[in-house]
């Protein structure tokens, strides 16, 4: 190996060694809510899950990334707290897109549901102290 390699690479080695404490440090973990779905965009579906798939029942109090993905113009994204009976957030019903909320969530129980078809469309989670 020359010598201008081996420079190269400690110079990458260094940045990535830097670049660790960065990556290292816990973001706020992330919530995937979901209404309708990628492949049926009116889909009777909705969705809280962690960013693996798996569905959002128990959590603990914190700060979280939610990101709404919104797939369909005739259901929608809300999320409430029952334990405070306060809407937190909703996405339009003929909306479709993706937004990102920063959700401070205190200890109860909180529930999501599309507005239009909250019958069916509905999920509930336990957010604990
Ligand atoms: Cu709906």
């Amino acid at each position: 190996m020359s010598l201008r390699s081996h420079v190269t690479l400690g110079v990458i080695g260094a940045a990535a060694a830097l670049a660790l404490p960065a990556i290292a440090t816990p973001a706020n973990p992330v919530l995937i809510g979901r209404d309708g779905s990628a492949n049926a965009h009116d889909a009777f579906v909705i969705r809280l899950t962690f960013a693996n798939g798996r569905r959002v029942t128990k959590i603990p109090a914190g700060t979280y990334r939610l990101v709404v993905h919104d797939y369909s113009s005739m259901h929608n994204f809300a999320l409430g707290s029952q334990t405070q009976n306060k809407r937190l957030l909703t996405t339009g019903v003929r909306w479709r897109g993706t937004k990102t909320y920063t959700l401070v969530l205190s200890p109860g129980r909180y529930a999501y549901a599309c507005s239009v078809h909250f019958r069916t469309m509905n999920g509930t989670f336990i957010v604990t102290g």
